[in-house]
Formats: C-alpha cells, structure tokens, sequence
C-alpha cells in the first residue's frame, strides 16, 4: 500500500493543552508519526497541490487566520502558544474583529488547541498527504494511506478544535468529489465524533458521513454525534451516527462498523474516505474503548471486503508506545 507523510508535519508541537481545569501535556505530539513511520517502514513525501483544494473546504479568511494567528499573538506582546479564552456564545457573528483574543475565540470549539508559529506549516503538509493518497487512489491503488498529523475530523469550515486545524476527511472527499466521483462516504472510526467533517457535509447529499464514537454524553465533543443527528436539506439521511458507550469491545464495535458500511454500500458510494483513530485502543490514555491491537486488522478487513476505492487518513490515537503497532495492524488487514 502507498503511504505519504511529510517531515513539515512534525513541526507543529505545543507544550501544554487545557484539561480538565488545568494544564497538561499536549497529547496530540510529534512522536505519534513518528512511531507510526518507523511501524510501517517509512512513508513518500506527497507532492505539494497548493491550497485550492484547501480552500475547496475551508473558508479563505479562517485560512488567513490560520497563517497569522501566531505572529498576531506575538504582536499582542506576549510568549508560548496562542490560545485562545473567551468564546461567542450567542454565536459567531458578522463582526470584524481585529483583537487576537476576538479571533481565537471566533475560530475555534474549544480551549484544548493551542495554535503555534508553525501549526500552519505543519496543518498544510498533513492536508497534502491526505490529497497524495487521494490521487493514488484516483489513478487506480486499491487504498492508500495518509499519516495525517495534526488530525482533522473536528476542525469544520472556519473553525479549529480537538487538536484539529484542517478537515484532512473532508478534503480528500472534496478532491474525490471535484475528481468526478459523483457520491463519496466517510467512515470515521475514531473515538470520537468528527464533529466538523459532520458539519461540512451536513446540508449535502453527495458526501455521507457515518460515525462510531464514544457517546456524547459521557465523551469529548459532548455538544455533537447523538444518533438522532442525520443531516438536514438534501443532506438528510446522509449523516449516521452510531454512539456506543464506554468499555466498547471489538464485537460490538465490529456490529456496528458492518451497519456503517452497509448504510454506505446503499447510499450507493464510488470511493471511502476512511478517518481512522487509535484511541480505541485498550490502552489509549484519553479514551475508554477496549479494541486490542490485532483487532484493527479484523475491521480493516471488513472495510476491504466493501470493495470501494480507500483512502485511509490518520486521525486520533494517544497511546504512543502501541501507536505504531495499532497502524500496521490496521494496514495489514486490507
Ligand atoms: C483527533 C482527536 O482524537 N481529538 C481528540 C481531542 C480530545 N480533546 C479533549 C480531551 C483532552 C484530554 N487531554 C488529556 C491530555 C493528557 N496529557
Ligand atoms: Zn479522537
């Protein structure tokens, strides 16, 4: 199988995230790929296909903010990494504001994504990846893999959140979609909902998203991901979301991935994205699921036996010492 990582996507590497009511180490870190590049021998660089395919997603301003965000934190005089603290509760609104503080809350969910000089750069490059193994499966590989990090699945339109800056699902659904694939579906297996690849295709009928996750009730992004979510407009019935409670082992999480990609085989999809997460693990220190390390090779091969076209992009996992072991056994099951 190909796989693509650029070494730019290690660069992004705040200190601390906000926690639980104080600050922690940042979970989302640099040696999560390169665990993973060292488990899977190594990986291509992808080309570089410029930020229309980015822009195919994201909103040019947020992109704007994005490449300054940190040097307007500098200017406000201060150090460390830019974080944001106050946020719009009535709802973003058509303001222009100019104050970084403003800014930061304007742009982002939560206070858990500190923004640093080179998270653009990093966020970029991860984007690239996932839109090289985009393009080799357009032009024919069966899948393909991109370690995308910084994940993606909860950065929406113009906002950033749970580590996540650029939605690397939604703009390899878009590519595939601006390729000519007429009805594209992602399946994000990840712990938690991809509550921003939702929100991108919430009101649209070509791109069907389908999700198993932790509960929101009990588990981060807490506000989306409940069953009785399924899109609106033409969008409606092309968002499922299947919520399963803490201590999830393999077999249920099996059942219920077999009624996402039936779900997905009737709505009549050409090509998979697949956003897949690690913290399901057993051992993830942010996460209670219980699949164990040969299991992903089990759900691999239930998703290779839909017969679509994958692109597998990398979101979540924290268990850095069984990170690696995790990605191969999922790549070794297609
Ligand atoms: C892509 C993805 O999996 N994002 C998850 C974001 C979850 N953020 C909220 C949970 C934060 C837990 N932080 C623990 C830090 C330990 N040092
Ligand atoms: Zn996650």
């Amino acid at each position: 199988m190909r796989k693509f990582f650029d070494p730019r996507q290690l660069l992004h590497a705040p200190a601390r995230e906000l926690h639980n009511g104080g600050f922690t180490d940042y979970a989302e870190k640099p040696s999560r790929a390169e665990t993973i590049l060292a488990a899977i021998g190594g990986a291509e660089a992808p080309e570089d296909r410029g930020e229309a395919p980015i822009l195919a997603v994201h909103d040019p301003d947020y992109i704007a903010f994005l490449k300054t965000a940190a040097a307007r934190w500098a200017d406000a005089g201060r150090s460390g990494d830019a974080m944001g603290y106050v946020w719009p509760v009535v709802g973003r609104r058509p303001l222009r504001l100019d104050r970084i503080d403003a800014l930061l809350g304007q742009y982002s969910f939560d206070g858990g994504t500190p923004l640093t000089a080179r998270t653009w750069e990093s966020a970029y490059w991860s984007a690239q990846s996932a839109l090289a193994a985009t393009q080799a499966v357009l032009d024919g590989e069966r899948a393909a893999f991109a370690l995308c990090r910084p994940p993606g699945h909860h950065a929406g339109a113009d906002y950033y959140g749970g580590y996540c800056h650029l939605n690397v699902a939604a703009i390899a659904a878009q590519a595939a979609r601006d390729a000519g694939r007429p009805r594209v579906a992602i399946l994000d297996i990840d712990y938690h909902h991809g509550n921003g690849t939702q929100d991108i295709f919430w009101t649209r009928g070509d791109v069907f998203y389908a999700s198993l996750h932790a509960d929101p009730a009990t588990d981060y992004p807490f506000y989306w991901g409940h069953a009785d979510e399924v899109g609106e407009g033409e969008g409606r019935g092309a968002t499922l979301n299947l919520p399963l409670p803490q201590g999830t082992m393999i077999d249920a999480f099996r059942a219920a991935q077999a009624q996402a990609l039936r779900a997905i085989a009737d709505f009549g999809a050409e090509l998979l994205v697949v956003s897949f997460g690690a913290d399901t693990y057993i051992g993830d220190p942010i996460s209670a699921f219980r699949i164990e390390t040969p299991d992903y090779a089990l759900l691999a091969a239930d998703i290779a036996a839909a017969g679509l076209p994958t692109v597998i992009v990398m979101e979540g996992g924290y268990a850095v010492e069984a990170l690696g072991e995790n990605v191969a056994s999922l790549l070794s099951g297609f």
